[in-house]
Order: structure tokens, then sequence, then C-alpha cells
């Protein structure tokens, strides 16, 4: 298997799907499948046809975060520099998701551990099969959250619920996880693929630097001071009522007929 193999990329009505393809290891990550999909959200950024991304996972796993056959301590190695695979593989991808100016919608089709259930917090709508699982299975294995799962976890959910899920890595359900509020819906497994999609779909064809900005709004508000957040809505306002896309949607109001979004 190749690089480009372990995540399949393909862009149509303007949505960049990337679906982890290791199933038989339930899309743990290897460096290979790390590199592939640090490229595909990369594209999100620079692909100026790409104006929504869709992700989630080939067979019946999302993803087992990392694939604990590349820390085997039987191979007689030294321990792992674990900080330094984190900086180098999942935290440029995770901080590329939460920038990226576009929205990322994340099909969760199956369960989700570790760094994989974690990857799909880091998006920005999430939808889960109701047969999937969050799991924060570090201290089974004696590691502490990482890929911002106990910074998202905590946001989400607060101190309590955090504390109980990394502490104890019980299994969340996807009903749950939407009833808690960490995701946004748990959907039929055989809705999961067509629901995410026309999301995703619907999303493409809105007002992409709007929908960027608002992302970027959200997010900013878990740490700005209310002034400063003032401002910000300020600024991106100011931005969002120069575009193309915000006169069309007056015009497509006025005209009363839905509008055509360009995305400039
Ligand atoms: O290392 C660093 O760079 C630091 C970063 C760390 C981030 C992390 O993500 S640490 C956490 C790593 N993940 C886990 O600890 C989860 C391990 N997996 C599981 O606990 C279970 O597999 C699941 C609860 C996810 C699913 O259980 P189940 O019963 O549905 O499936 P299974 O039979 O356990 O797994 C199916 C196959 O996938 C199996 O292979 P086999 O025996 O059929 O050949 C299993 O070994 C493989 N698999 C599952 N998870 C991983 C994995 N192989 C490698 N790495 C995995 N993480």
């Amino acid at each position: 298997m190749t690089e480009s193999d372990t995540v399949l990329t393909e862009l149509s009505d303007g949505v960049l799907t990337l679906t982890l393809n290791r199933p038989e290891k339930l899309n743990a990550f290897n460096e290979a499948m790390h590199l592939a999909l640090r490229a595909g959200v990369q594209r999100a950024h620079d692909d100026g046809a790409v104006r929504a991304v869709l992700l989630t996972g080939a067979g019946r796993g999302f993803s087992a975060g990392q694939d604990l056959g590349d820390r085997d301590p039987r191979r007689g190695e030294p321990p792992p520099d674990l900080g330094r695979t984190l900086d180098t593989f999942y935290n440029p991808t995770l901080r590329l998701i939460r920038s990226l100016a576009k929205p990322v919608v994340c099909a969760v089709n199956g369960v989700a551990a570790g760094a994989g259930a974690n990857i799909a917090l880091a998006c920005d709508i999430v939808l889960a099969a109701r047969s999937a699982r969050f799991i924060q299975s570090f201290s089974k294995i004696g590691l502490v959250p990482d890929a911002g799962g106990s910074w998202h976890l905590v946001r989400l959910l607060g101190e309590a619920r955090a504390k109980a899920l990394t502490l104890m890595a019980e299994p969340l359900t996807a009903e749950k996880a939407a009833e808690w509020g960490l995701i946004w819906q748990a959907v039929e497994d055989a809705q999961l693929p067509a629901r995410a999609r026309a999301i995703a779909v619907s999303l493409a064809a809105g007002p992409t630097a709007s929908l960027g900005m608002t992302k970027h709004l959200v997010q900013a508000a878990q740490s700005n001071d209310f002034d400063s957040h003032l401002d910000q809505e300020r600024d991106c306002q100011q931005f969002a009522g120069r575009s193309a896309d915000y006169a069309e949607g007056v015009l497509a109001f006025l005209e009363k007929r839905p509008p055509a979004f360009s995305g400039k």
C-alpha cells in the first residue's frame, strides 16, 4: 500500500472527501497515513475548488488512533519520544483542520479511539453512526489524552464528564455523545454516508468566506473576552459585507430565489 492509498481522496461538488483507509487495522495511524491525511487537509487549504471537507473511515471503524504495532516494546528499541511524534505527525494536522477557513464535516462510521476520536472532535460538524463508540483509550495503555482531546472534552462536556471519560476509558455511545453535545448528531448507520455528504455538499455551496470566518469566531469565543470578541465580529462582518456572496445573498432574498454563492 502506498502512502496515498492510506487516505482515499475524491473531489466532487466542491467537497474534498478524505477516507482513512487501513480498515484491517481499524484505520490506526501509521506514518504514511499521517502524511496522506496532512496532504489532504493541506490541499483543502490551497485548492480554491475545495469548499468543504468530509472526513470518514473505510470499513467498520473510523480510527483506532495510533498504530500500536509501530510502538511494539518487544523490538527492544529505546522508549519512543512521543512528544516528538505528536509534534511531527498529529499536531500539525490538528492545527490545519482547526485553522482551515472552510468547514470540515466528520462522519464517524464506527469506533473512534485514542487520537482517532480526538481527530474527529477537531472537526466542525461531527456526525456518528449509531453503532459508533468514542473511547479515550489512552489510560488503558499508560498514556495521557492527546490530539487535543483533553482540550475539546473539557470545553464541550465540562470537567466531570471529561475526567470520567479519560480516567476510565469508558466507551461513549454516539447517541450519548450527541445528547451531551460532544458531536452534532447520531444517525442510523445506513444513513450516515448520505447524511454527511448532504451536509458537506450544502456547506460547499455556501458563502465560503463567511463560513470560514464564522468557524473562526466560534473557536475564538472560547478564549476572547467580550470586548475583543465584539471587535473581531465587527472586523469579520466588515469583510463579509464586501464579499460577492453577501451581495448575492441579499439579491437572492429580494428576488425571492435561492442564492447561488460563488465562495467569493
Ligand atoms: O504513539 C504516538 O505517536 C503518540 C500518540 C498516541 C495517540 C493514540 O491514539 S494512543 C491510543 C492508541 N489506540 C488504542 O489504544 C486503541 C487500541 N484498540 C482498541 O482498544 C480496540 O481495537 C478498539 C476498542 C478500538 C476496537 O475493538 P474491537 O474489538 O472492535 O476490534 P479489535 O479486534 O480490537 O481490532 C481489530 C483489528 O484492528 C485487530 O487486528 P487483528 O487482530 O484482527 O489483526 C487489532 O489488533 C487492530 N487494531 C485496533 N486498534 C489498533 C490495531 N492495530 C494497531 N494499532 C491500533 N491502535
